[in-house]
């Protein structure tokens, strides 16, 4: 593959509903979109899932950019043919950090690459099923009739699992109302980091309600913490924002301090990284799902394709494009193939269409590097 050129699109689009953790609401959902185009004349499309603020991690729209047009795209002139998306990590090794940058493009030199193998993405990364879990993520909501009639809603559409925020104040009440409702549902909650060790307590209430799993109970940076904690209660704890790539996966299995990972390919600097993890959690039969940020039907599509690989044993953050969006910017948006699944589609690449207009649309501003 050689690139022609590399264009970044800062994307803000109106979420149906406010969306609230533990770490803010999120009413406008910011990204930056990647387009990478091939001097043989194929188009490959990637997202960096950074959000306006440095509140779920240190990344923003504006250092993304920022990174882009000072060190990725200086690298990318020096380094214009790649044969594999994976030489793109050795090209931008230098970087420290900035993961979700590296994958925005990480993820369109993937959709370029299965193109010009004519292969579907989920392929091109060795994905072992055609169709994948849809579970459901609720925000802090606070009002308990509305949190009830929301996970009905979900259920009823197929959602094959519930998720809801929680945050202190917000967790024990909520779950007990759920299960008094809805009875065993699969049912799981994500603190997004906002405890202690102090309020041990209150996981072990949580520990009666035959959780599937609590996600990222305690600190972002941590991994020890989160081993005392799991020695403490039964509830496997699953780790989100502490996993930034297979080192932290392999420390954190060393020391015990998860017993499922969420991966969100963007989170850990893009697919190869997962499929890296994937083989790591094959190998200790550790199980994986495969977790969003609020994505566009660009961003969706690597999620879908990561849900396909084989480690993947729980249904996944990812829902239909409406359950956010009331138009999304590919064609078609994406929604269930079956009841509470979704299917990677079995054209080349992501296999859904940009459509140009709806995303210039919705983009606030746009660069172009020609880079040949
Ligand atoms: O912690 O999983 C998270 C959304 C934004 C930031 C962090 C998280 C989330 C979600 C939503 O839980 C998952 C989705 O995209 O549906
Ligand atoms: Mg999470």
């Amino acid at each position: 593959m050689e690139i022609e050129s590399i264009t970044f699109y800062h994307v803000v689009m109106r979420l149906r509903d406010v969306f609230e953790t533990s770490f803010g609401a999120t009413r406008d959902r910011h990204c930056v979109v990647v387009r990478v185009d091939s001097t043989e004349g194929l188009t490959g499309w990637g997202e960096a899932p950074v959000d306006e603020g440095p509140w779920y991690s240190y990344e923003t729209v504006y250092t993304t950019l920022y990174v882009y047009r000072e060190f990725i795209v200086p690298l990318l002139r020096k380094n214009r043919v790649l044969e594999h998306p994976r030489d793109f990590l050795e090209v931008s090794s230098r970087i420290r950090g900035y993961k979700m940058a590296k994958a925005g493009v990480e993820f369109a030199l993937w959709d370029l690459y299965s193109k010009s193998l004519k292969q579907p993405l989920y392929r091109a990364i060795g994905g072992v099923r055609d169709r994948v879990e849809s579970g459901v993520s609720i925000g802090v909501i606070g009002d308990m009739d509305k949190l009830l009639k929301l996970v009905g809603f979900f259920l009823d559409h197929g959602y094959r699992r519930i998720k809801i925020k929680i945050s202190p104040g917000w967790d024990v009440e909520p779950v007990r109302a759920i299960r008094r409702e809805y009875g065993d549902i699969p049912l799981q909650v994500d603190a997004n980091a906002a405890y202690t060790l102090k309020q041990v307590d209150v996981f072990k209430k949580l520990d009666e309600y035959g959780l599937l799993m609590i996600e990222q109970p305690l600190h972002y940076e941590d991994l020890y913490e989160h081993s005392i904690l799991q020695s403490a209660i039964r509830t496997p704890i699953c780790l989100d924002e502490s996993i930034k790539s297979l080192r932290d996966a392999v420390a954190g299995y060393r020391l015990g301090s998860y017993r499922v990972i969420n991966v969100k390919p963007a989170r850990i600097g893009g697919l190869q990284e997962a499929l890296l993890i994937n083989d790591f959690a094959a190998k200790h039969g550790i199980p994986l799902w495969i977790g969003g940020m609020l994505e566009t039907g660009i961003g969706r599509s690597f999620q879908v394709a990561a849900a396909t690989l084989s480690a993947v044993k729980y249904p996944n953050d990812i829902s239909e494009s409406q359950r956010y969006y009331e138009e999304d910017i590919v064609e078609p948006a994406w929604s269930f193939a079956e009841r509470g699944f979704l299917k990677p589609l079995k054209k080349p690449g992501i296999g859904v269409e940009v459509d140009i207009d709806r995303l210039e649309k919705y983009s606030t501003r746009k660069y172009r590097f020609k880079l040949a």
